[in-house]
Order: C-alpha cells, then sequence, then structure tokens
C-alpha cells in the first residue's frame, strides 16, 4: 500500500503576482494548507501600489501573465496597470487562492523553532509553518530622495508608488524628479494636461519608443476563439524577448546592432542641444531600458521642461538647482524609483542555531540560484538576488521559480525530505560562476542602477533567461542538505 502524502502548512509572505503564482501552483497540485500574508488591504503588488498616471507595463501582455492562465483579452500590446492588476485578482479568484489570503497582516519576524518555522505578524499572532516562501516584491519600498528642504514645499508632493488621487493636476506646474522607466510613463501622460511640466533629470537614460495600439475586435476574437494561437503568441513574445535580451547581454555583433537601434531612438530628438542633455554616457541596456510610448515626443512639447542641472534644494513653491534658478511648481512627484536590494526585509528572520538572515547577508545578498538561502531550511524566495530581472516578464521569472520550489514541496510530501537547504559549498560555487561570467554583461559596462548591490555588485542574471529555466528545471540533489522524516 501507498503511503498517504503528507501535508504541509505553507507561509507565502505577500499576495503580488509570484504570491499567487505559487497558490495556484499549490492549489492545482492538491495542497490546500497555505496563507498569504498580505500587509495591505487587497492583492496585486506592485500593481496595486502603483497608481500613477501612465501606467503601463512595458513587457508585452502576451508574455507577462501565468502560462496556466493566460489572458486572451489584453486590450493593448503593453496592458494599462489597473489592467493588469485586475488580471492577476481575477486569477486570484478563479484558483481560490483569495480565500487562502490573509489581509492587513504584515509578516514582522520569521524564526526557526523546534524544526519549523513561526511566523509573526506586527499585530503579535504567531502561526508554525513547514515552509515559508517569500513573494515580498523586488520593487517595493519606495526610495525618497535625500533633498534638503523637501519637507518645506507648501504643495502636495509624494512617491509615484504613493500617488495622491485627491489631488489635481489639471492646468497646475508640476515637478518630476526622476527620468526612469516610471518618470518617463507619467511625464508621457501628463503632457498636455498640466500648465507645465517640469522634469528634473539627474541622469539621462536609453529610450526605445514604441507604439502601443488598442488591439481590434477581430485580434481578441482570434484569441478567445482559437487557444493554440493566443499560446502561440505567448511563446512568440517570449522569444522575441529573449532573442532581444540574450543578444544585448553579451560583446559581439548582435549587441552592437541591437545598441545601434536605440541610440537611433534619440534622432527623434530634433533640437541638436535637448538631444545632447538626453544622451546618455553609458552603453543602451547597463540600466534597465525604458520602453516608452511617447517620452521623447513628450519632451519636445512647449509645455514640458527638461532640467538638467542638479538639484540644490526643495523650497516651499519649488525647486532651486545649483545655477540658483528657481523652478515654481504646484505639486511635486517623486519618482526616484526602490530600494530593490531589501527582498524580505525589513521582517527578520532567524534561522536554525540563531543564524539571522541580515547575519548571513552581511557581505550582500546571496541565494542560490536566486532561490534558496543555507542555513535556511524550508526557505525560498521569488525575485531573490541574481534573478534575471533587467527587461524580462517577472511573470515568467516567477513561474521558473515557483515550480523549483514546488518540486521540493513535493518530494516533503512523499517523505523523502524532511528539511531541505542549500550548501555553502553549492552557493559558493554559484557565486564563482556568476562572478566570472559578470563582467562581460552589459550591465558590468560602468553605469549605476538599482541593479547594482552592496559593494558595486550587480544582483541580475549574467546569462541568457533559457539558462535561467533549465537551471531552475534541473536542481541538482548535492546542491542541498537534507533530513528525511525520523
Ligand atoms: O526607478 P529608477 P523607476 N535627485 O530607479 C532619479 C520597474 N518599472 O521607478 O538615474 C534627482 O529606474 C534617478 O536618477 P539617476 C522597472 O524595472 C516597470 O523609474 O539615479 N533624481 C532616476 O532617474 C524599472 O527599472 C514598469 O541619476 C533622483 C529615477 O529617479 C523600475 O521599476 C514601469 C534622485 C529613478 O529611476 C524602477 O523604475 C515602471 C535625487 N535625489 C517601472 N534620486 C513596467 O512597465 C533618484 N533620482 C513593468
Amino acid at each position: 500500500m501507498r503511503t498517504p502524502l503528507r501535508q504541509p502548512r505553507i507561509a507565502i509572505i505577500g499576495a503580488g503576482m509570484s504570491g499567487i503564482c505559487l497558490g495556484a501552483l499549490l492549489t492545482d497540485a492538491g495542497i490546500e494548507d497555505f496563507t498569504l500574508y498580505e500587509k495591505a488591504s487587497s492583492a496585486g503588488g506592485t500593481w496595486r501600489e502603483n497608481s500613477y498616471p501612465g501606467i503601463a507595463c512595458d513587457v508585452p501582455s502576451r508574455f507577462y501573465q501565468y502560462t496556466f492562465a493566460r489572458n486572451p483579452d489584453w486590450s493593448r500590446p503593453m496592458a494599462p496597470g489597473a489592467e493588469i492588476n485586475a488580471y492577476f485578482a481575477k486569477v486570484a479568484r478563479d484558483t481560490g487562492v483569495h480565500d487562502r489570503i490573509q489581509y492587513g497582516a504584515e509578516v514582522a519576524r520569521i524564526d526557526w523553532v523546534d524544526g519549523r518555522w513561526s511566523v509573526t505578524t506586527t499585530a503579535g499572532a504567531s502561526a508554525a509553518y513547514d515552509f515559508v516562501i517569500s513573494a515580498t516584491g523586488i520593487l517595493h519600498h519606495p526610495r525618497y530622495p535625500d533633498l534638503d528642504g523637501l519637507d518645506t514645499f507648501a504643495g502636495p508632493a509624494f512617491h509615484s508608488a504613493r500617488w495622491d488621487h485627491a489631488v489635481p493636476l489639471e492646468g497646475r506646474r508640476i515637478g518630476v524628479i526622476g527620468t526612469g522607466s516610471t518618470g518617463a510613463q507619467i511625464v508621457t501622460d501628463l503632457a498636455g494636461s498640466s500648465a507645465e511640466l517640469v522634469v528634473f533629470q539627474r541622469t539621462p537614460h536609453w529610450v526605445m519608443q514604441m507604439r502601443n495600439p488598442e488591439f481590434s475586435r477581430l485580434t481578441r476574437w482570434l484569441h478567445r476563439r482559437f487557444p493554440r494561437y493566443d499560446a502561440l503568441t505567448y511563446h512568440g513574445s517570449r522569444l522575441f524577448i529573449e532573442s532581444f535580451s540574450s543578444a544585448l547581454l553579451r560583446p559581439g555583433l548582435a549587441r552592437r546592432f541591437g545598441q545601434w537601434l536605440i541610440r537611433r531612438q534619440l534622432r527623434r530628438i530634433e533640437d541638436p542641444t535637448l538631444r545632447a542633455r538626453l544622451t546618455p554616457d553609458f552603453e543602451p541596456m547597463c540600466r534597465r531600458l525604458i520602453i516608452s510610448t511617447g517620452y521623447y515626443d513628450a519632451v519636445q512639447r512647449d509645455d514640458v521642461r527638461v532640467v538638467t542641472e542638479a538639484i540644490d534644494q526643495v523650497e516651499p513653491t519649488g525647486v532651486r538647482t545649483a545655477d540658483g534658478v528657481l523652478h515654481e511648481c504646484d505639486v511635486l512627484v517623486l519618482a526616484t524609483g526602490f530600494d530593490s536590494h531589501a527582498y524580505l526585509r525589513p521582517a527578520a528572520m532567524t534561522g536554525p542555531g540563531g543564524l539571522t538572515l541580515d547575519d548571513a547577508w552581511a557581505d550582500g545578498p546571496r541565494a542560490y540560484r536566486t532561490i534558496a538561502v543555507p542555513g535556511f531550511p524550508n526557505f525560498f524566495m521569488f525575485m531573490g538576488p541574481n534573478s534575471p530581472v533587467g527587461n524580462y516578464s517577472l511573470v515568467a521569472i516567477a513561474e521558473a521559480q515557483a515550480s523549483a520550489m514546488l518540486a521540493w514541496i513535493e518530494r516533503w510530501r512523499r517523505r523523502e525530505v524532511d528539511t531541505v537547504a542549500p550548501t555553502t559549498e553549492a552557493t559558493d560555487a554559484f557565486y564563482r560562476d556568476v562572478d566570472a561570467a559578470m563582467p562581460a554583461t552589459v550591465w558590468a559596462t560602468g553605469c549605476t542602477s538599482w541593479y547594482v548591490g552592496q559593494g558595486g555588485r550587480v544582483e541580475l542574471f549574467p546569462w541568457a533567461p533559457k539558462r535561467f529555466r533549465s537551471m531552475l528545471a534541473a536542481i541538482d540533489d548535492d546542491a542541498f542538505e537534507t533530513t528525511t522524516p525520523a
């Protein structure tokens, strides 16, 4: 007689795209006893938190979705943020994951107690689990600029991820600090509706401008009517992005050609002086490429002014730059990015023997093949250090990581393992390979960005996305220390 499968208790921290992905796969595998801890009052992660004007996916939506829940009804090649948020909420409902989410439950601590994880919320509630999965997102903690006088600004000032929709924008002078992917989307959307848009650019970024027209009714019908065609377009988009990312990753003719195409985009700027001010001094793709539907058009409008002088200080009526000019603004938008190196923190994690995650990561965050940390058994993470987060689809990354986690959870169910954690040796060997491969990548060609962490270490995947999928699909037993049930 076959031994019945064990039912694990699993805590997933975060009910964003990654948490919902794992929850759906667990449900499909017949694993019911899991809880998603969500500090907010609704799911969706980054797509719930970011509601700024112009928010849209800059990865094709056909590829920015789960393979197990494809949406034939995307309105555009790159769908608006609200539509993406609604998609994840629908998947959570359709798969039953929604019923497993505890809202308003922020995790404060995770401690290894008597061979299991104890998860404690900020409200003091604790529960024990066999596995803990971090699905806290990578661009989650807003980074506020350290600008003198910011708190003296008399008008509304808010971070792009904390958009205050009660503030009227029409006919007002709006200052936007930051010109990354977020700033570019905001500026493209607001141009023309405000009295003046003042764009404070510290560093120019490379921009690829492309159209994003609505899909026709016929196209949507074709996707609904022919699921195979729909699947084909998923893989077509995947192949396009993978070829593009792989070509630009390493030196060679393909990279030079791709970079030439990106550089040519600057020809859209007619005024040579403005073009020079918008020309980056680093290689295209070293930072995340901005995909925009109209940034270069927006900055050439009469009602949009790009300021490239350094900001000296913020004053009650505006922003004063180093040349002494005061740029008067009624509203200030801080599109200044996120702390992408926090991972699970500020939640505190203590493993067996009192080892804390902060101690384990004293020299910078490291994870075996992006998902597991030596010394922390039955703990896996989404979008961990060195995940291929560049211009790739985070949904595809999450699915690959979720499958690898699920493979270990299934072994636990079959009683083949009780605890599992990667060895230090395997993790060191993984990082020797990462460190050897990184210098040849486009990420390491001399620029700063949110890709770069402690000690100048690039926290991205230094190989092609295809290798990421095969690497996670083939996890090597020798790389893990396991115990078996008594
Ligand atoms: O943040 P960023 P983001 N004074 O860090 C500037 C994803 N995303 O929110 O370049 C003046 O890229 C900073 O200047 P500099 C995507 O992965 C996805 O725009 O550091 N300026 C920079 O210009 C993206 O990469 C979508 O010199 C200051 C900007 O703020 C990631 O989110 C859409 C400053 C920050 O750029 C982050 O993008 C949007 C200061 N003190 C975003 N501090 C999709 O569509 C910072 N800056 C999927």
